[in-house]
This record gives C-alpha cells, structure tokens and sequence, in this order.
C-alpha cells in the first residue's frame, strides 16, 4: 500500500513543483516524510522511460497484447454505473478490458483492491485535480473508449471503480472475481 501512495505523491509532486504540496499530502495521509519521498523520487524517476510499466500488484499486472485471449465489454455511465457490474476471469488469465464511457461526463475504470481504492478515492476527494495514470487505470472522456490489458495472477474478490470525486462514493463500482481451479484432494481418479 505504502508504494501506491508513493506513486500518487510523485505525481502530484510532479503536476505542483512545489515541496509543499507534497508535504501536505504526505501529512495529509499520515505517512512520515524523508525517507519516503527521497525513495520514491530516485525508483521511480528511472523506470519512467519505459512504455508499461510490469510491477506486480496484490490484484495482478500489467499484461502483454499478444497474451490476451477474451476482451471483456464494460460500459460506464452518468448514473455512475457499470455495466456489466461483476466480472469472472480465470486464474493467469490475461483480459482486454475496453471500456466505453456512455456518459457526458469523465469517468475511469481503475482495477485494484477494495482497500486500495478506498485509499485512493479518498485522496482524489482531497485532491480532486490528481493528475494519475497506471497500467491498471483508464481515463476516458464523454463518448470516448480506452483500454487496459491485466494479466489476474493472484486469485480473489477485487474492484473496478471510477474514483473520481463524488463517483466512487455514489457507487461506481464492480465487482472481479479471479477464480482459482478447484484443488484436487485425495479422491481424485
Ligand atoms: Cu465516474
């Protein structure tokens, strides 16, 4: 959890140029400063150049094109709903998930886990002109479609959610299931 936040503060570092947002941001989500921020700054700042970035998160990774084998259709609409709202995928399955916003209004589909994105949707109601962008979020405009391609590598119950300001806190959110295969016990034949 700790390395997310980084990330968020790098960028709102980033968008502000000033060491004050920072530091209201760091307080603001209780996390002790100098060590921190000096990390994030060096690890980060090197793996900028490359196109997807392939960190293993708690709901999977980012997955590769050529590995996709189902795209899954996902609406988003002004009622801050999606539909569909439950998605089953396989254990190592990899999905394109395309994802059309119905709406007249910005809305984004962000993978993650349910603490993950409460975290974060409370910083984008703090901060609610957060600049971010991960492999595992799409940001997409009225009437536009995006894309994420996710490799699910670890199984269980995860979200997808708009976490834009008020959205997320009206209910934007689904529902991924990764399923395990079932574990053969000893009465196998
Ligand atoms: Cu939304």
């Amino acid at each position: 959890m700790v390395a997310i936040e980084h990330k968020l503060f790098e960028r709102i570092a980033m968008t502000s140029n000033t060491g004050t947002l920072m530091a209201l941001v760091l307080a603001a989500a209780g996390l002790a400063t100098g060590p921190a921020a000096a990390h994030g700054d060096k690890a980060h700042g090197q793996a900028k150049s490359t196109a997807v970035k392939k960190e293993q998160k708690d709901w999977g990774v980012a997955g590769d094109a050529k590995a996709v084998k189902r795209t899954i259709n996902i609406t988003m609409s002004d009622a801050m709903r999606f539909t569909p709202e439950l998605v089953q995928v396989q254990l190592g399955e990899t999905v394109k998930f395309v994802v059309n916003n119905g709406g007249q209004v910005m809305h984004e589909f962000v993978i993650g886990t349910r603490a993950e994105n409460d975290q974060h949707a409370a910083l984008m109601v703090k901060f609610p002109n957060m600049q971010h962008d991960e492999p595992y979020m799409a940001h997409v405009a009225p009437g536009k479609t995006g894309d994420i391609t996710w490799t699910f590598n670890r199984a269980g119950d995860f979200d997808f959610a708009c976490l834009i300001a008020g959205h997320y806190q009206a209910g934007m959110v689904g529902k991924i299931q990764v399923l395990a295969p079932s574990k053969e016990g000893p009465h196998k034949h």
